[in-house]
């Protein structure tokens, strides 16, 4: 019955009821053409005698994966989300939405607009849109209220988190929990139930959860006052309170036309448009070339070199992607070291009431131990995290090259080490990969996949693979030093090391790189990661260190001290009584005065914006030479990784879009000027000069067949 009507909505009628079905694959996100065919369905429902309710259901896993998150910025196309839930609302005869899968935003939106609402147990609900920097812009803000009262509305709001459908039958959101996983079946039984009782048109809008008001003020409040003692740099959370507060305020139609000039806000924010990027980059990493055109090898069991914090991880996260573990240490001692640092992780989880100990006897009955390489013979893939130096990298790969069987994956947790070296020093270079996990490996959401010139493309999809399974955000990296993360990471803190010779202070330093929205600065990071590590690394390369670079001694003079971060005590920062904050030392800061005059530097003052102005552009100058020389494949390869593995935050969009945010001529005339003063180490990028003089953005790089020349 569809005639000339939208290709993604089906209208189907079943005796009395009619059926309509929103099949837009792959999320049933609602687009324009799935918004016109429900405001058809709906007029098709009214003009039909015969049509005595109408249920809505999602074809595919999901109800409705919410609005299209592409049509944002996107000049508007009718009809509007909230107008087409406005009329679903308005209908004169019942309508009901039937959830399973994703129903999310939007598209919970669309479900709160019906009259009744059936929740499968696969339904996954939720209001995430302050994920995207937005708010529920679709009467959300106004109908959550009304339904389950300002506290549950505002958590679910201000979180984005997903609920499961009990607890949505607990809150009140959805009606009844149906027990088949079949939408149309479940809701067409409900819906004859509820025409047999003779069930009315029953209103959100006129749900009564907001009528005690001296209660509803208190959530509201209490939701403000948790914003402003734990600012997260966020614009929409506090929109979303506003809304709120309008819902508890104001007659439903103006409550409406307010929820509407919050959202438009949220949505012409910078944040929005980061956060956005953010969304479709870190899918878009996901699909690298090999992704799709080769097959990956089986993984069935998998082994660990290395039982030290890293291997620890790396271990668990392989455990608790279900694979069997065997892990690799050089003598029992440090096995069992290594066993207790896998169990460490899971007794803390049993402690927190997060696991039975009875999963966690089953999650370690598939570990296994052992101090001799043959262990490993019939693993499909071996991670090996032993101490970071090429000789021993090189042993072990020996070990696991006449160990192993053929065809298995052979991976190096490297973080610096050039993989093309380890792969070329066995006679299987075609199975070697490097995988990069971050610390606490098993927490950590970012994987670099180091792809070494001789590598078989079924390796790399096998290492894509392994990533979704251990629902990590993978990125493909090229070799070089450091990879796409750390190589960025040590040119930025070089120039941070600068300024801090310069006369900037480290706290002033880690303060201003705060105020810009990373959780901690770099030298309350330096003091977490351990100064020792970078101290190490100086040393090995201090002999083939530009001698016209400059290179600023203070860490060193700190680790000379012993002072290595919070393990010691004191770093940067001093760490009283075993603190997890450090407070500022102004022995450290006699350091740097020391330093300063060595170096012969007359110390200068440093606005905040200077400070994130030259930290940012080193990094995305940097990023654009990783980018150029195909270290990374993307500019957005390299927002995902500084946004899952080195705190860039995240409604920024990463270096690479906040770059073109600011615009490119702007970041190339900025490093031009700080040039002038040291021209080694502010070379501005070739990409950045070849982009800026075709008024092109990094985000240009991003689209399928771009290239760079
Ligand atoms: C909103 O609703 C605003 C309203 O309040 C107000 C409006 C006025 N749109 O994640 P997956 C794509 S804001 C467009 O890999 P999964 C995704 O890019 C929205 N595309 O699958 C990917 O494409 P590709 C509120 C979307 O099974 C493919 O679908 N809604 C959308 O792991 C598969 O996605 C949300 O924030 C979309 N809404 O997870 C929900 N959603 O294959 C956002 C997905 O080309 N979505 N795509 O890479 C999700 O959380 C997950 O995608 C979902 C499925 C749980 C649905």
């Amino acid at each position: 019955m569809n005639a000339a009507g939208s290709p993604f909505v089906v209208r189907e009628l079943h005796d009395d009821i009619l059926v309509v079905t929103i099949n837009h694959p792959p999320v049933n996100a609602l687009g324009s053409g799935v918004r016109r065919g429900l405001l058809e369905a709906l007029d098709t429902a009214e003009a039909l005698p015969q049509v005595r309710a109408v249920l809505l259901v999602g074809a595919g896993r999901d109800f409705l994966g919410g609005a299209d998150i592409r049509e944002f910025g996107q000049p508007p196309q009718a009809p509007a989300l909230p107008d087409v839930c406005n009329r679903i609302e308005a209908s004169t005869k019942p309508v009901i939405a039937a959830m399973h899968g994703a129903a999310l935003g939007g598209g919970l939106e669309v479900a709160l607009a019906a009259h009744y609402r059936v929740a499968l147990p696969s339904a996954k609900l939720g209001l995430p849109e302050v994920l995207l920097g937005l708010l529920p812009g679709a009467g959300g803000t106004q109908r959550a209220p009304r339904l389950v009262g300002a506290q549950a509305a505002l958590d679910l709001m201000l979180s984005g988190r997903h609920i499961g459908a009990a607890e949505a039958l607990a809150l009140g959101l959805v009606d009844r929990l149906a027990a088949g996983d079949l939408a149309q079946d479940e809701g067409l039984a409900y819906a004859r139930e509820l025409l047999a009782q003779g069930a009315p048109v029953r209103r959100t809008r006129d749900a009564a959860a907001l009528a005690d008001r001296a209660a509803q003020q208190a959530a509201i409040d209490a939701a403000r006052a948790d914003l402003a003692r734990k600012p997260s740099g966020l614009f929409s959370p506090g929109r979303i309170v506003d809304a709120v507060q309008a819902a508890l305020d104001l007659p439903f139609d103006a409550g409406l036309a307010r929820e509407r000039q919050l959202f438009v806000e949220c949505l012409d924010s910078p944040q929005r448009a980061g956060l956005v990027h953010a969304f479709f980059a870190e899918r878009a990493t996901a699909k690298a070339p090999e992704v799709g055109t080769a097959r990956p090898r089986p993984i069935h069991a998998a082994g660990v070199v290395g039982g030290g914090t890293m291997g620890a991880g790396i271990a668990v996260a392989l455990l608790d992607a279900g694979l069997p573990v065997t892990m690799i240490e050089r003598d029992e001692a440090a096995l069992a070291r290594g066993r207790a640092n896998v169990t460490k992780v899971y007794d803390g989880l049993v402690a927190k009431g997060r696991m039975t100990a009875a999963a966690r006897d089953a999650v370690l009955a598939r570990w296994h131990g052992s101090t001799a390489f043959e262990a490993l013979a019939d693993v499909d893939l071996v991670i090996e995290a032993v101490f970071e130096e090429i000789d021993v990298k090189l042993a072990v790969f020996a070990q696991l090259e006449r160990v192993c069987k053929p065809g298995a994956v052979l991976a190096t947790n490297t973080s610096y080490l050039d993989v093309n070296r380890i792969a070329a020093g066995t006679a299987r270079p075609a199975d070697v990969i490097g995988l990069h996990f971050f610390s606490p490996a098993h927490v950590m959401k970012l994987l670099e996949i180091v792809v070494p010139a001789q590598v078989a493309p079924d390796v790399v999809a096998t290492a894509f693979e392994l990533a979704r399974r251990l629902r990590k955000t993978p990125v493909r990296a090229g070799v070089c030093d450091g990879f796409i993360g750390n190589r960025m990471l040590a040119v930025y803190r070089q120039a941070a090391d600068h300024m801090m010779e310069d006369g900037a202070s480290p706290y002033q330093i880690d303060q201003a790189i705060r105020a810009f929205g990373y959780p901690i600065g770099p030298y309350q990071m330096a003091d977490l990661a351990g100064g020792d590590i970078g101290w190490a690394t100086r040393k090995r390369k201090a002999a083939t260190r530009d001698p016209a670079a400059r290179y600023v001694q203070i860490a060193d003079r700190l680790c000379e001290r012993g002072w290595f971060g919070q393990k010691t005590g004191r770093g940067f920062y001093r760490y009283p009584d075993g603190a997890r904050h450090g407070v500022p030392d102004p022995e450290v800061e006699a350091v740097i005065a020391a330093e300063r005059q060595r170096a012969g530097v007359t110390p200068r003052a440093f606005s905040d914006d200077e400070i994130v102005r030259r930290y940012l552009a080193a990094m995305i100058n940097e990023g654009a030479n990783v980018v150029d020389q195909g270290i990374a494949l993307r500019p957005l390869d390299v927002d995902v990784t500084l946004l899952h593995g080195y705190g860039f935050p995240r409604y920024r969009g990463g270096p690479m879009k906040y770059a073109d945010m600011i615009g490119l001529p702007q970041v190339l005339a900025d490093i031009r000027r700080f040039a002038q003063d040291d021209p080694v180490f502010w070379r501005p990028a070739p990409l950045l000069l070849r982009l800026v003089e075709r008024g092109a953005n990094f985000d240009s790089l991003n689209q399928p067949g771009a290239t760079h020349a």
